[in-house]
This record gives structure tokens, C-alpha cells and sequence, in this order.
């Protein structure tokens, strides 16, 4: 973890290395309530290294992006083509393997997925995604108080909460929405319609 962190303290701004921190710390504390295996903490361990690494290539610049994508046959849509900030889940995955020999696929997973989502995620990716969102030093958000309380008592909730209130936001700015995004908050809304 020291090494990630001494990356990390390079590669982000103080801003962003302040938001890593507290969604890993976010992350570890959901892992915890949620834990699937309590006689150990495996899964909060994931959770930290997860929390720590998700956002591990958000200030680097684009055209880096695009091009570790096509150096490593990272798929990406023309959408992420054209909104190349998208992909900085998952290029953060190849840096967290690549970098720091991260080889657990969920942890992989949720730091690929963390922006748009995905249907059926995993547990490990849902409390990433929604750490990302609710973690302290987020600026204020409309119904944050709520997602942050039922991000402890009802997971499936918070997701749909969190995707319906993102897609809002992004429909009252007039900015594009990529399908996945969609595809994800229609998953959580039909869950929830069953
Ligand atoms: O990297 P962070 O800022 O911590 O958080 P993030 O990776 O979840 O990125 C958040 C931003 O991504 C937020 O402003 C909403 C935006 N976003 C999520 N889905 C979409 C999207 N932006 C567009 N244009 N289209 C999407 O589908
Ligand atoms: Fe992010
Ligand atoms: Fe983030």
C-alpha cells in the first residue's frame, strides 16, 4: 500500500488523492456491513485496495489514456473515444494490474466499472461505486443524506438512487450519456420493479 499511495501522491492532484482516501475508507467501512465471510477481512482488505487504486488514472491526460488503451487491446466505445474521461476506470485497471500486481478480477472489475456501472455487479463493485459517490469530502449532492444512509441498509437502493439522480444530473446539463450508464440504471430499476 505504500508504494500505491507514493503513485498516487504523485499522480493526483491533493483534491483527488483527498477523494481516494476517503472512498477507500468509505469502501472498507460498506465492505465491513456487508461482509460476505466474517471470520476474516479478506473482503475489506479488497475493498481498500479497490477504494485506493479506482480513480489511480483520472488526472492523466487523454490522449495517454487513448493510448494505452490501443497499445494493450483495451476495447473502448466511439462514445469513449469521444468522452475519454470514461475511460479512466479502465485504464486505472490495467495500472492496478500492470503496476501493482492486482490480479483479483473483482477488484479489477470494480475499478474498471466505477463510473458507469454495469447490470449485475458484483457486491465489491457496487460499494466502490457508491463510495465514490457518498465519501466525505464529496461536495454537496442533492438527497446525499439519503443515499448515504441507505447506502448501509439497502445496497440495491442506493445504486438506483445514485444512477437515477446521475442521469438527472447529466440530462439537466445537456451532457451525453453513454448506453452503459443507462443500461446499468434500468437493471437497478427492473430489480427493483420485480
Ligand atoms: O472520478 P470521480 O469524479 O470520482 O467519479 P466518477 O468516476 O463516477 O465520474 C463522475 C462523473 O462521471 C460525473 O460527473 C458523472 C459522469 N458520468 C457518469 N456516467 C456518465 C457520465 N458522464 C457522461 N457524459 N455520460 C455518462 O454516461
Ligand atoms: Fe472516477
Ligand atoms: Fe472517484
Amino acid at each position: 500500500m505504500k508504494k500505491v499511495k507514493k503513485y498516487l501522491k504523485k499522480h493526483l492532484t491533493k483534491e483527488r488523492y483527498q477523494h481516494t482516501l476517503g472512498v477507500a475508507y468509505t469502501a472498507m467501512s460498506m465492505a465491513m456491513r456487508y461482509n460476505p465471510d466474517t471470520s476474516n477481512d479478506d473482503f475489506v482488505k479488497k475493498a481498500e485496495i479497490a477504494g485506493m487504486l479506482h480513480d489511480c488514472a483520472k488526472n492523466m491526460d487523454n490522449g495517454k489514456k487513448i493510448k494505452i488503451c490501443k497499445e494493450h487491446s483495451i476495447p473502448y466505445s466511439t462514445f469513449e473515444e469521444n468522452h475519454p474521461y470514461l475511460l479512466h476506470g479502465k485504464v486505472g485497471a490495467y495500472i492496478a494490474k500492470d503496476k501493482f500486481g492486482v490480479y483479483d478480477e473483482d477488484i479489477l472489475k470494480a475499478i474498471t466499472w466505477h463510473t458507469t456501472g454495469r447490470p449485475n455487479m458484483s457486491l465489491l463493485e457496487k460499494i466502490i461505486f457508491i463510495a465514490d459517490y457518498i465519501e466525505p469530502s464529496r461536495k454537496p449532492i442533492p438527497e446525499l443524506d439519503v443515499i448515504r444512509r441507505l447506502a448501509f441498509e439497502d445496497i440495491d437502493k442506493a445504486m438506483e438512487k445514485i444512477l437515477g439522480n446521475t442521469l438527472r444530473f447529466l440530462e439537466e446539463k445537456h451532457n451525453p450519456i453513454d448506453n452503459m450508464t443507462r443500461a446499468t440504471y434500468n437493471s437497478y430499476k427492473h430489480m427493483r420493479a420485480q
